[in-house]
């Protein structure tokens, strides 16, 4: 089953967003399987944001997803990692559509509370990267008889 990586940034975490988004991944029918509550080094994020290293934004990024705690999850399910984005929004949560999360609670671009992975190859690089495999829960929901066909 595909699993996704998700983090709620500093200012979704200082705004009480959090419920808020568990909720609508839940609702729509996704598998929490890793959640923790936790820091972020320098180090990590230098990591987490490499591919961004050369962009102008990069340092004031590094600086804010430092500058809080952030909420790391992985969420698993039938095109997860794709349609968390689409629950996301467009990185502009002033472009993003009125019902993404982006797009409901953001105004500037570098304080649009969430992150998602982009494609399956960055999915699984971001997971190894916040996550151990020993953090991760298999379960399978009871009710997902009543999501799946
Ligand atoms: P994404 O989060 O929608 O995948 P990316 O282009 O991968 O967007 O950029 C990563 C993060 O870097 C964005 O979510 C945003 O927080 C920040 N960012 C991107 N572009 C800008 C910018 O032009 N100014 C400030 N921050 C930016
Ligand atoms: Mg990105």
């Amino acid at each position: 089953m595909e699993r996704t990586f998700l983090a709620i940034k500093p200012d979704g975490v200082q705004r009480g967003l959090i419920g808020e988004i568990i909720r609508r991944y839940e609702a729509k029918g996704f598998t929490l399987v890793g959640l923790k509550l936790m820091n972020v080094s320098r180090e990590l994020a230098e990591k987490h944001y490499g591919v961004h290293k050369e962009k102008p934004f990069f340092p004031g990024l590094v600086e804010f997803i430092t500058s809080g705690p952030v909420v790391a999850m992985v969420w698993e399910g039938e095109g997860v990692i794709a349609s968390a984005r689409k629950i996301i929004g467009a990185t502009n949560p002033l472009t993003a559509e009125p019902g993404t999360i982006r797009g409901d609670y953001g105004v500037s671009i570098g304080r649009n509370i969430i992150h998602g992975s982009d494609a399956p190859e960055t999915a699984q690089s971001e997971i190894a990267l916040w996550f151990t495999s020993e953090e991760l829960a298999s379960w399978q929901p009871t009710i997902n008889p009543w999501v799946y066909e």
